[in-house]
């Protein structure tokens, strides 16, 4: 059983890896036998992260590529392909997020989180496909989001984007599922990472953010996720373990889409 969740001789790209979800999910895919490779959007970011995953224990791959140009990412598969293989697992990881009320937002605001959210998946899958075609199998894992099923203030651009890209997931797994191509999205509920800082920072009387007793009264598991809940199913969805599941969003989510959320 063990060989089916195992990812010995797979190469792994997880956009925007250098920390957060990404690189927790690298983490586990290096433990479970796969060679990392990931990017960043600057040099700066992309050592930090050589040097987390080196302080991890892990042999990394680290480039500098902004997901959102075509000609970069087209550049950084050939080049990955070239200095260490065709990438058998990829993981659309990359994301960003703008909380303004929609009739506030910029247009320009938001095309930039469809560009990087929703864009950039559909960029870089269309980079990796051909050569998994090739080879005869592939992985990709979209991260998705609770938005992409449910609406909340603030957030349009960013539930527009991932309700976008569980679409595209199902799409792509239509169109290459032939190819013995899996692609499925992994749904994190709510995280801690630097992205949802701003919803737990402490206010200032010492209280927690509101938004805390907010989602964990909308979270059964009554906690905040962590990184590291992400890395089992993740590793499942790029595992062989998988091979007929396809077009599935995966959600780890503790089961707030489960529940009405706490009464009173
Ligand atoms: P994060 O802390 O903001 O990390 C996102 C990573 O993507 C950062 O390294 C970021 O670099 C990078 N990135 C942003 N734009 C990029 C671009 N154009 N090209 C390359 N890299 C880029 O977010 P996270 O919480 O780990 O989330 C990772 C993914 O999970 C995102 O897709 C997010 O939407 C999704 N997600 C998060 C949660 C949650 O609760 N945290 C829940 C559901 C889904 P910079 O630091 O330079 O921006
Ligand atoms: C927000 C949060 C969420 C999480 C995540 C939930 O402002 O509501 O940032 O969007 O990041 O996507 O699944």
């Amino acid at each position: 059983m063990n060989s089916a969740f195992s990812l010995m001789d797979k190469v792994a790209l997880i956009t925007g890896g250098s920390y957060g979800i990404g690189f927790a999910i690298a983490e586990g895919f290096a433990k479970a036998g796969a060679t990392i490779v990931f990017n960043d959007i600057s040099q700066e970011l992309v050592d930090k992260g050589l040097s987390a995953y080196k302080d991890a224990g892990i042999k990394s791959y680290g480039y500098v590529c902004d997901v959102t140009d075509e000609a970069a990412v087209n550049a950084l598969v050939a080049k990955i392909e070239k200095e260490i293989g065709v990438i058998d697992i990829l993981v659309n990881n990359a994301g960003i997020i703008k909380r303004v009320p929609m009739i506030e937002m910029s247009a320009s605001d938001f095309r930039k989180v469809i560009d990087v959210d929703l864009n950039a998946p559909f960029i870089v899958s269309k980079a990796v496909i051909p050569s998994m075609i090739k080879k005869g199998h592939g992985k990709i894992i979209n991260i998705c989001s609770m938005m992409s099923e449910l609406g909340r203030e603030t957030v349009s651009a960013y539930a527009a984007a991932k309700g976008g890209l569980k679409m595209l997931t199902r799409n792509i797994c239509s169109e290459y599922g032939q190819h013995n191509i899996q692609c499925n999205g992994l749904g994190p509920g709510y995280i801690a990472t630097p992205q949802t800082a701003p919803l737990r920072e402490k206010q200032a009387d010492g209280s927690m953010h509101p938004f805390d007793a907010f989602i964990r009264a909308k979270t059964p598991a009554n906690r905040w996720g962590n990184p590291e809940d992400l890395v089992g199913p993740a590793v499942f969805l790029a595992s062989c373990a998988s091979d007929f599941v396809n077009g599935h969003i995966l959600y780890v989510d503790g089961g707030i889409l489960a529940y009405i959320g706490r009464q009173p």
